[in-house]
């Protein structure tokens, strides 16, 4: 997308103009405000690290409790909240494990018969001591009369999952599939840098056969309503199966527009936080690339490949990785179905100063589009959230949905971890989910783990500017 390139370009010139005549900073820190004015109430709280939360179709917000490993629908307007399910075989014990995605069916409460519920979580597949983390994905049913999600149905299961980079997202597309996003499970970084990463890797036709799932990570799966690969699932390197897209790092948001067009959000590593155009059997290039295959502020270091010496004996160092280990420059990268992102948070310039600026990412989880025009200027922009900034951005998107339109905005400062976001139908009210721990910045962009609102659901409302325009 020679435009979008384009305009991303510019936004480095200009980025790295300001760096000259201003002390290099943080690009996380230097986000414009938007103009719009916003109330802020607390809708509730003590939840269990909500992690999706969604507008129902009876005008309560339906929310996953990660460590609760609930199903709590929330009345937004006095916080009342009813448990529709307690999940009781999830396994958690980190933070990217636990009760995770959930998608309504567009018939649910339309008395067609298909109230139907979706959740994806994580549970531990070894039927003794160890632990075997595999993701399913099941239906329920809603019960409206007792308020409760009945008739589990496993659509599928043994997908893997770890201790990181968990994706999980679950979206209902208007072709009537499943969704789901699929992290890389942190491999080739950390605690598991010995671990090749699989996010370039496909299925074979033996492995399909044999509902052996191992490749399904740093993916973007699609999933018929039973769990099975549809028949229009794109063929890669001569294979059929659920992978719909990969190269993906951290995907954890997932949103289709009313004209389908898709997108999804995820993690870079230090930089490089992507919004993605989702399409048919593309390859969104992690971990050979991040963002643009620009070669700035990332070259893949291959850590399990590490020769002569064995990657275990080796100490992980992000930054300064020891020779023996393989690098790769991303420009050295080529695959004809590679997709370069919309948009990146950030893209920083070569000589970035990682150890004393620090990661330039806002770490996004979930995203939404906004399709309303209760807020003049929203209409057809992404909000996405930003973890470790405290703040939501938006982003406008040009006319035909294919390129950002200007610079994204930020919003609703405050010191909290955003995870998800809902909008009301009539645009005028914003919805967020908070983690109950970990790390993000203060109002004075310094990073803090006292958070202001662990484990709560905020509500953001539009204040029109006044009538006469004083
Ligand atoms: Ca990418
Ligand atoms: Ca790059």
């Amino acid at each position: 997308m020679p435009l979008t390139r384009c305009l991303a370009l510019v936004g480095v010139t200009v980025a790295l103009a300001v760096g000259l005549t201003a002390q290099a900073q943080n690009p996380r820190d230097r986000y414009s405000p938007g103009p719009e004015a916003f109330t802020t109430r607390v809708v509730a709280t003590g939840l269990g690290n909500p992690w999706e939360v969604t507008w129902g179709p009876d005008g309560f917000l339906w929310v996953t409790e990660r460590t609760g490993f609930r199903v709590t629908r929330i009345n937004p307007a006095d916080g009342t909240s009813h448990v529709a399910l307690t999940v009781t075989d999830v396994y958690q014990s980190v933070d990217q494990d636990g009760l995770l995605g959930l998608a309504l069916h567009p018939d649910l409460l339309k008395d067609r018969g298909r109230d139907f519920v979706y959740i994806a979580y994580v549970y531990d597949a070894d039927p003794g001591a160890a632990v075997v983390r595999n993701l399913r994905v099941r239906r329920y049913t809603y019960d409206a009369g007792h308020q409760t999600l009945q008739a589990p149905t496993d659509l599928l299961d043994r997908m893997p999952a770890h201790d990181d980079h968990g994706g999980g997202r679950l979206v209902y597309g208007p072709d009537g599939m499943l969704y789901l996003s699929r992290g890389d499970q942190g491999s080739n970084f950390l605690a598991n840098y010995c671990i090749p990463n699989r996010s370039q890797d496909l299925p074979t036709a033996a492995e399909v056969q044999a509902r052996d799932w191992s490749t399904y990570q740093g993916k973007i799966l699609r999933l018929a309503l039973d769990g099975s690969i549809p028949a229009d699932n794109p063929t890669l390197n001569g294979v059929r199966s659920h992978v719909y897209t990969s190269g993906h790092r951290n995907p954890q948001g997932l949103v289709f527009a009313p004209d389908g067009l898709f997108y999804a959000a995820e993690h870079g590593p230090s930089s490089d936080d992507e919004v993605n155009l989702i399409a048919k059997g593309k390859n969104y290039g992690w971990p050979n690339v991040a963002g643009f295959r620009d070669d700035l502020g990332y070259v893949y270091a291959n850590w399990s490949a590490s020769a002569p010496a064995p990657c275990r004996s080796l100490t992980f160092d992000n930054l300064n990785p020891p020779p023996t280990v393989p690098r790769a420059l991303e420009s050295a990268w080529q695959h004809p179905d590679f997709v370069a992102p919309l948009v990146t948070f950030f893209t920083v310039p070569a000589d970035y100063d990682f150890a004393r600026l620090r990661t330039a990412t806002i770490a996004p989880s979930g995203i939404d589009l906004y399709t309303a025009t209760a807020i003049p200027g929203w209409n057809r922009s992404l909000l996405l959230t930003g973890m470790r900034s405290g703040a939501l951005y938006r982003v406008k998107l040009a006319p035909d949905g294919r390129a950002v339109a200007g610079q994204p905005l930020s919003y609703f400062k405050t010191t909290n971890r955003y995870r998800d976001i809902a909008i009301s139908p009539d645009g005028r009210r914003i919805f967020v989910s908070t983690d109950d721990h970990g790390v993000t910045q203060d109002a004075q962009a310094q990073r803090t783990a006292r958070l202001a609102n662990p484990g709560a659901i905020l509500e953001f409302t539009y204040v029109p500017p006044a009538a006469g325009g004083r």
